[in-house]
């Protein structure tokens, strides 16, 4: 079984993440997404999320790409977690590209092209300003 993972916070969950899953799927047999915690998210990322953790987890488990969550707490774990989980691929958005290249001694490395014209700040800054 070849296992995939990726990484995100996936609040206001959109189309653009939606996509993103999808092909992460498509590159293997069983999909981990390691999402990132309320803490994490504030301390780290300083991203105030709209949903909570266990909010964004049960939307995600409902996706049909979707075969495992776990937490995301830290920037570190993803050299321990592909070995865990033993995972043969790491995917995701090219935004981040080249920022994981250092797990390539462990498994695959995959920068897949975001979603254009859709994004979470998108989305909230759209609403300030009364919608589409
Ligand atoms: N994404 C995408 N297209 C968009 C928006 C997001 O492909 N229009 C992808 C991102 O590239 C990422 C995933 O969807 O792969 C989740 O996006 P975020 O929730 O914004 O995650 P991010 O803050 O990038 O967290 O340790 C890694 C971090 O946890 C990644």
């Amino acid at each position: 079984m070849k296992k995939v993972i990726t990484y995100g916070t996936f609040d206001l969950l959109h189309y653009g993440h939606i996509n993103l899953l999808r092909r992460a799927r498509e590159l293997g047999d069983y999909l981990i997404v390691a999402l990132s915690t309320d803490e994490f998210n504030w301390n780290e990322k300083h991203k105030k999320c709209y949903f909570s953790y266990a909010e964004r987890k049960m939307m995600l488990e409902a996706i049909r790409y979707v075969d495992l969550v776990v937490p995301e707490e830290n920037w570190e774990q993803k050299n321990t977690d592909v070995v865990k989980y033993g995972a043969d691929v790491f995917v995701i958005g090219d935004d981040w590209k080249g920022k994981f290249d250092f797990l390539k001694d462990k498994c695959e490395v995959v920068y897949l092209p975001r979603t254009p014209e859709i994004s979470t700040t998108q989305i909230k800054d759209s609403l300030k300003e009364g919608g589409k």
